[in-house]
């Protein structure tokens, strides 16, 4: 277990470091040492890293004007349509490293138990539990992840909070770990975009085949990485649908590589009905993993939302920002299960919070149990 936390936090920090270089090649950083192997820093085929102005964004981001899609004249689209157009590939176009993402469904009518879902696969969907009246909640992990229930898959502990809760809704975990477990963490945030695709090729075919009848009744919710790829997915899927997703939850939304991503490629308020963001561990120093950007119709910023309690400097684990990051989904699980209800306040800074001088005369709940009707930044002092 100790070795395992070990190669983590080694990854972060090769991570950090190589960001504080992303304008150098990959080439130069191995030719100084600072890469083990002569591998190339991954150039994201979408502009994740750099300015989305520099020219290898702008080549790369007309890729999804999606010029394959103009031609098509189908609607509704019907699961035969879309095989029949791009055979065997799906309506993106992904290539087959897609079958590396896994869609994993469990739900009060079968008992939690987990099932297997294939988007061309019609059967899977037939022979699973899949309850037509309740709404649909996808969870998606990040960096490392994956759906199993060690202690460092802080995002699966999210479905067993839900299944716990004895919630109704189909529950669909994204398990995207072949993809997310890149010893470079860019190769890994430049996986966001193939997963969020994935992700709107599922959701597009839930809609068509009515297995979803509104996309309002789907909500994402994502960590670090997964944040984006839940953006990624709820942009894609209502510009194909031309209907929105009804709500992602943004938990810590992945900093590094996304600072000057274009908005298609990064969560924002944009990419669903409402978009609520907790941040944990924003910031641009090196040993931050959140997002800075305002990310939602409601940002959180609990402790300032950069550095939360407990998290002290006495190991390296709690150094590198892992400790603060994994608050995010540890506060959202708790409002899941009402074992604490966080309020809020609207303030400009913490600062200005903690000297009172932000009128807080109604305060609203972080989580779960969020009133959508809540808009601008919020903050809160969440003790240990
Ligand atoms: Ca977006």
């Amino acid at each position: 277990m100790r070795n395992k936390l070990n190669y983590f936090l080694l990854q972060f920090l090769l991570t950090n470091l190589i960001f504080q270089f992303q304008g150098v090649t990959g080439s130069v950083l191995s030719g100084v040492g600072l890469l083990p192997i002569p591998v190339p820093v991954p150039v994201p085929s979408l502009g994740i890293i750099g300015s989305s102005n520099d020219k290898n964004s702008d080549v790369e981001v007309s890729k999804f004007e999606l010029p394959f899609l103009k031609g098509l004249k189908v609607d509704p689209l019907s699961l035969k349509d879309i095989v029949d157009f791009v055979p065997g590939w799906g309506i993106f176009n992904l290539g087959a490293e897609v079958y590396k993402i896994i869609f994993t469904l469990q739900n009060k009518k079968g008992n939690y138990v987990e099932h297997i879902l294939k988007p061309e696969d019609l059967r899977t969907f037939e022979v699973s539990n899949w309850d037509p009246t309740q709404k649909t909640i996808l969870v998606i992990h990040g960096y490392t992840e994956d759906g199993s229930n060690s202690p460092l898959s802080a995002t699966k502990k999210i479905i067993s909070a839900y299944a716990q809760a004895q919630r109704p809704e189909n529950l669909i975990f994204v398990d995207w770990h072949e993809l997310s477990r890149q010893l470079i963490y860019f190769r890994s945030a430049n996986n966001t975009e193939k997963v969020g695709l994935r992700v709107a090729e599922l959701l597009i075919f839930l809609r068509n085949s009515n297995y979803v009848q509104n996309l309002q009744d789907v909500h994402i919710v994502g960590f670090s990485l997964g944040a984006h790829c839940s953006g990624i997915a709820g942009h894609f899927a209502g510009e194909f649908l031309k209907e929105q997703i009804g709500r992602i939850t943004g938990l810590d939304p992945a900093g590094p590589g996304f600072k000057n991503a274009p908005l298609e490629m990064r969560l924002d308020p944009t990419d669903a009905t409402f978009v609520d963001v907790i941040h944990t561990n924003a910031g641009d120093l090196l040993t931050t993993f959140g997002t800075t950007h305002i990310s939602g119709h409601v940002d959180f910023w609990p402790n300032g939302g950069s550095h939360q309690p407990g998290c002290t400097l006495k190991v390296i684990g709690e150094l590198v920002g892992v400790c603060s990051h994994l608050k995010a989904p540890e506060y959202f699980i708790n409002t899941i299960l009402k074992a604490k209800d966080y309020e809020a306040c609207p303030c400009d800074n913490y600062g200005n919070f903690l000297r009172g001088s932000c009128a807080c005369a109604t305060k609203v709940r972080m989580g779960e149990y969020i009133d959508e009707s809540v808009r601008g930044e919020y903050y809160l002092s969440i003790p240990l």
